[in-house]
Parts: structure tokens; C-alpha cells; sequence
């Protein structure tokens, strides 16, 4: 199973980004019969949609699995859809603010993510890791890339399955502004169990 697993770039102000953390840890980690390649995104809304179309194009995955970060929350979500909106609550990394703008002029209102994330949920729960489903995956970044590669898989009629999974703030990121928090190692064994359970 050939799969794709992206993070994205530290945004807002933070010097990490625990999702590039998880790329970075598992793209060196053997995970029985997943053939891993990994990509870097940089959070912002010309580069990041575009290098994910690109490595979609180059890798030629199976499925696609991208990870970004949703300070506040609390466990692991799995994303079940992606809106064909632009509402920016801060400007992304080349300082481009966007609001109530579409992705996709003529684009679908939504897509529902095509991995099978009720699955995934009870993977990565059986590991002991807590996770739950989520039907927002916000209107920034993380909605961006999900809905492009979900439209460029449908109109191009790809045999590929697209996902998203946010994950908590690492426990240094909230040190000084107390929120939730998640440790490194446990979301790597919430990721691994995930993509185990894909393959
Ligand atoms: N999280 C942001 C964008 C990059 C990231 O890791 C989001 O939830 O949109």
C-alpha cells in the first residue's frame, strides 16, 4: 500500500508544528507493508495545495494522508469533510489573508473525505490513543488541502483515497497559554495505528 503522509510547516507564531514532527519521526519508522513517502506543506494558500497536487502527481499514492495541527483540541480528529471555503482567522505564512472566498469558483459546497474514518477511529482508539471524528476541519490551510486534493482526485476520476487527521498542540506549545495538549509519542502511535490499519 503506497501511501502519502504530509505535515505541514509551523504557522502562527509557533516555532513547531507537531504535525511536520510526525512526518519527520515516522518517515524513518517501518510500518508493515506500507510503502511511506512523506512531504513537507508550507502553510499557505498558493504553495501548500499546489506541492500536495505535485506530490500527489509524482508519488502516485494509493492514499493520501495529511496531517496538520488544531491547537485546542484535545485528542486526535479525523476530518469527515472539507468545505469549498476561504475564512482565514489569521494570515498564512506569506502573509495573504482570505475571506468568505471559495477554493474552487464552481467547485461542490463540500466533499466528505473518501478514507474510511470510522475505522481509522477504532484503530487508533484500540491503540490507547484518544481519537475522535470531526466535521470541521476549520476554513484555513487544513481545509484547503483536503478539499484541492479531494477535487483533483474526483474530477480526475484517481483511484485514491484522501483523508485528514488534526492533531493537538504538543505539550512545550502550551506551556505558557494553558490549552490541551498531546505528547509526540503518543501521537506517533496514533498515526502508526492508523496507517497500519490502512494497509
Ligand atoms: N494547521 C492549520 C494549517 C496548518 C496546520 O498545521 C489548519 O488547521 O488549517
Amino acid at each position: 500500500m503506497k501511501i502519502l503522509l504530509t505535515g505541514f510547516e509551523p504557522f502562527g507564531g509557533s516555532l513547531v508544528n507537531p504535525s511536520a514532527e510526525l512526518v519527520r519521526a515516522l518517515a524513518g519508522q517501518r510500518i508493515d507493508h506500507v510503502d511511506l513517502h512523506t512531504a513537507l506543506l508550507p502553510v499557505t494558500s498558493d504553495g501548500g495545495p499546489a506541492m500536495l497536487l505535485q506530490a500527489i502527481e509524482s508519488v502516485k499514492p494509493d492514499i493520501v494522508l495529511c496531517l496538520g495541527q488544531a491547537g485546542g483540541r484535545s485528542t486526535l480528529s479525523l476530518e469527515r469533510v472539507a468545505i469549498n471555503l476561504l475564512d482565514f482567522s489569521m494570515p498564512d505564512n506569506a502573509g495573504k489573508n482570505m475571506t468568505d472566498e471559495p477554493i474552487i469558483a464552481d467547485g461542490p459546497a463540500a466533499y466528505f473525505a473518501t478514507l474510511p474514518v470510522r475505522l481509522l477511529l477504532t484503530a487508533i482508539r484500540k491503540a490507547g490513543v484518544p481519537a475522535e471524528l470531526s466535521l470541521t476541519a476549520g476554513a484555513y490551510l487544513c481545509n484547503q488541502v483536503l478539499y484541492t486534493a479531494l477535487h483533483h482526485v474526483a474530477v480526475n476520476a484517481l483511484p485514491i483515497r484522501v483523508g485528514f487527521m488534526h492533531v493537538p498542540s504538543l505539550p512545550e506549545q502550551v506551556v505558557d497559554r494553558p490549552g490541551p495538549s498531546m505528547g509526540l509519542e503518543t501521537m506517533i502511535a496514533g498515526v502508526r495505528a492508523a496507517l497500519r490499519s490502512l494497509a
